[in-house]
């Protein structure tokens, strides 16, 4: 819509004001304010969520013997609990009950076996079953099988993710332990894992590995 303006003299409006006998109440706008504009037709596209805003990551480094999963996700998919993203909405596991965010490291696992994931944050600190919360806002959801324990809705999966805006910057380390303090958990035998990372809402990395009891191994590490 447009409109035809005439522009005239504040002084002449507020005397043609005050001989109608109306108040006049005046303010100044600020010069920096933003006028919101409503309507449709020209409105643009509403900001991504802070999660996919700010935050990429550079191409993980694997250590040796993990395999690279390619990536095999349908849009519109099932989202299946299973350690990787099944619907290509760059979040691992919606829906089965565990957090995302701008880093989100999800480990699965088919077996009895006790798997416990560690990720170490850019300041060393660890987030793990017995340290679940970081000063970088890490957090662990539940240690999954935790000494065996089956009493989780879930007992096959570990998820650790940073949901804040922008989680701090460097060098993140993923890495797997295989308990072995009891046969409930050691009994399953050599075990394959499915780990993935997502970055800024976007899968940085899916990988499998075959885990021996006693043994831990530094899957990959990825820096923001
Ligand atoms: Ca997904
Ligand atoms: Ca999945
Ligand atoms: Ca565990």
């Amino acid at each position: 819509m447009s409109m035809s303006r005439m522009i005239v003299p504040a002084s002449t409006v507020l005397a043609l004001l005050l001989t109608s006998g109306c108040y006049v109440r005046t303010y100044h706008r600020p010069p920096t304010a933003r006028v919101r504009v409503s309507g449709s037709a020209q409105a643009s596209a509403p900001p991504p969520p802070s999660s996919q805003v700010t935050v990429t990551a550079q191409s993980p480094t694997v250590a040796t013997g993990v395999t690279v999963v390619e990536a095999t996700c349908t849009q519109g998919a099932a989202e299946e609990c299973n350690g990787l993203d099944d619907n290509c909405n760059g979040q691992i596991d919606e829906g089965c009950g565990f957090s995302s965010g701008n880093i989100q490291v999800t480990l699965a696992w088919p077996t009895q076996a006790d798997l416990d994931l560690y990720v170490t944050d850019p300041n060393g600190e660890q987030v793990y079953y017995q340290h679940t919360q970081a000063a970088s806002g890490g957090r662990l959801d539940q240690d999954a099988r935790g000494g065996c324990n089956n009493a989780q809705a879930d007992n096959n999966l570990e998820n650790v993710y940073w949901d804040q805006a922008n989680p701090p910057s460097g060098a993140y380390q993923v890495a797997v332990h295989y308990w072995d303090g009891a046969r409930c958990s050691t009994n399953a035998g050599a075990t394959t894992f499915t780990l993935s990372i997502a970055v800024g809402g976007q899968i940085a990395g899916a990988y499998n590995y075959t885990i021996a009891p006693g043994q831990r191994v530094d899957v990959a590490s990825f820096q923001l």
